[in-house]
């Protein structure tokens, strides 16, 4: 399987529960390795940039208010098979959904406010990795 990069972010919602370790955690005992992190509070403009795909959905308004409501963890994770693992480990997006054990249905209390996010294709791991990070950031394991 290939070695990937995938972006993960941990949500105002987990950083404020205090569970980065637990997350972090999960990653690692999986096979995934932190190569950059960046801790960071966007602003809603900032956080409307980041979903722009998702712009004119009727939840697009409240996911910028949310992601734009706290601190959160940014990080690239590296290994086999990473997009496609680190979306596992989060579960459904929807929490009532979520596999037990997932990251969301341990820690996301709604839809809205669920925990974590994951790039969904290699594609979009290399655009959402360039908006936080730049390649000097970056330590790979490789
Ligand atoms: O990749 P995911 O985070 O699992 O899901 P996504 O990329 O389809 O959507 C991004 C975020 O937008 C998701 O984590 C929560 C929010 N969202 C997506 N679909 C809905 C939603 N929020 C509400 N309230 N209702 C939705 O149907």
């Amino acid at each position: 399987m290939p070695v990937q990069r995938t972006l993960s972010i941990i949500k105002p919602d987990a950083v404020g529960k205090n569970v980065i370790g637990d997350i972090i955690r999960r990653f690692e005992e999986n096979g995934l390795s932190v190569i950059g992190t960046r801790m960071t509070h966007l602003s809603a403009a900032e956080a409307g940039r980041f979903y722009a795909v998702h712009e004119g959905r009727p939840f697009y308004n409240d996911l910028c208010a949310f992601m734009s409501s706290g601190p959160i963890l940014a990080m690239v994770l590296e290994g086999q098979n990473a997009v496609v693992l680190n979306r596992q480990l989060m579960g459904a997006t929807n929490p009532k959904e979520a596999e037990p054990g997932t990251i969301r249905a341990d820690h996301a209390d709604s839809i809205d406010a669920n925990a974590v996010h994951g790039s969904d294709s290699e594609e979009n791991a290399a655009i959402e990795i360039a908006f936080f990070f730049s390649d000097l950031d970056l330590q790979s394991r490789g």
